[in-house]
């Protein structure tokens, strides 16, 4: 019914590009299919000035491998990632040894799996840090193709994300979904007050009541009216004000906070959504923001920039094309400093630059002669590995 590519299609090659698929008939036609290669995944360049990415997608990626006769290394999922090491090297994320002939079809589905991904992970973690420890819930699978929900909630979950508001997106992370109410109950039922009252007369004990106060009057007013209606039972009140009314948003936002506090509301919470990202969320958290629902920026972030290239090929060793460095290799990185350093594969580990301490291998075996060896973790135990590394990353601007 709907324009995806199956499982199927995707296990067997066919959601490739055909250059591939001929690559792979001349090269068996002329004998070369079971030649060896080592192909490594790198970064050119990320999106934005983002100084970091969060490499997501490994979970499919070590799927899609599984069965053919091949070994792939990779950074464990949500690692943090950089184009290049502490010298400039570029720096690989992962790499594919085996017959060439066998795999090079899976090259345009094993990008494709880990460019949307770390992109909506990475994106998603520059919003947690913007947000710190606000809750911050994932609002934009309803901007992407719906067949993308649960990928697009479980990269976003593992980037930071609090909770995701799709259901099938919630299934995908273990977790209960999280949500408030659409304009479309007020304006069905006609009157703000008697939606609010029914959502808390309807909704189970568990579902935090929020009401939406922007539909018809002054979000101050509506805001007043919900904590008068539900009073304690009211946890916070959503602004998802439309832009021809916004202005100076966080404005707004200082408004309803006093007016509830000076009533007695200070127990209610303020809510917002609509068109955040990293770089307005630190504002409106200033301005008493302490929940915030983020779609489009999350859900339609720009892809990560991944490519493969072989580097090595069995008999004549490195070999990489202009602009690449030949020869497999290993990534080591300070666990302390978070900081990297690539060197030739099986290289004797170097110290840290900066602290002189001991650094750690980061690309790990995934899959070894076609099967999944590495252990593939929920989405909340990855997250929780991104928000450690969190701690010690910096945005590329000061969040105040
Ligand atoms: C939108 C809806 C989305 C929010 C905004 C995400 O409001 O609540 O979840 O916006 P973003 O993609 O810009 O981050 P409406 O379109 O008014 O929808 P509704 O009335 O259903 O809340």
């Amino acid at each position: 019914m709907f324009y995806v590519a199956t499982d199927e299609e995707i296990k067997s090659g066919k959601a490739t590009d055909i250059y591939f698929i001929r690559t792979k008939r001349i090269l068996e036609a002329k004998g070369f299919s079971g030649t060896r290669v080592v192909a490594e995944v790198t970064a050119s360049k990320l999106p934005e000035r983002w100084p970091w990415g969060i490499l997501c997608g490994v979970e499919e990626v070590a799927r899609l491998f599984e069965g053919l006769p091949v070994n792939v290394y990779c950074m464990p999922e949500g690692s943090v990632f950089y184009t290049r090491d502490y010298r400039g090297l570029k720096e690989p994320v992962m790499f594919i040894e085996g017959p060439y002939g066998e795999f090079c079809v899976y090259e345009t589905p094993m990008l494709g799996l880990l460019c949307q991904a770390s992109g909506v992970a990475t994106k998603a973690a520059r919003v947690k840090k913007a947000a710190g420890n606000c809750l911050v819930v994932s609002f934009g699978t309803r901007r992407m193709h719906p067949a993308l929900a649960p990928m697009i909630d479980r990269a976003a979950f593992i980037g930071g994300l609090d909770a995701v508001s799709n259901v099938v997106g919630a299934e995908a992370v273990g977790q209960k979904p999280v949500g408030t109410m659409p304009h479309a109950l007020i304006i069905v039922m006609g009157d703000q007050v008697a939606a609010w009252k029914a959502f808390d007369e309807v909704m189970e004990p568990d579902v935090p009541r929020v009401a939406l106060v922007d539909t018809y009057y002054d979000e101050k007013i509506e805001a007043i009216m919900a904590a008068e209606a539900l009073g304690e039972r009211l946890f916070a009140v959503r602004l998802d004000t439309p832009g021809s009314r916004r202005g100076d948003f966080a404005e707004i936002i200082r408004e309803v906070r006093w007016e509830l506090d000076i009533r007695g509301y200070k127990h209610v919470k303020i809510f917002l959504s609509g068109g955040l990202d990293e770089y307005v969320i630190p504002k409106l958290k200033k301005a008493g923001a302490e929940a915030f629902g983020v779609g489009t920026s999350i859900s339609n972030a720009p892809v990560v920039d991944f490519a493969m290239d072989i580097v090595e090929v069995e008999g004549r060793g490195p070999c990489a094309k202009r602009g690449k460095l030949g020869g497999k290799k290993q990534l080591w990185r300070c666990p302390e400093c978070l900081v990297d350093l690539v060197m030739p594969f099986g290289a004797k580990g170097p110290k840290c630059p900066k602290c002189g301490g001991d650094m750690e291998p980061m690309l790990k075996p995934l899959v070894k002669g076609g099967r999944i060896v590495a252990e593939l973790p929920e989405p909340a135990e990855i997250r929780k590995y991104v928000l450690e590394q969190l701690e010690k990353l910096e945005l590329e601007f000061e969040v105040e």
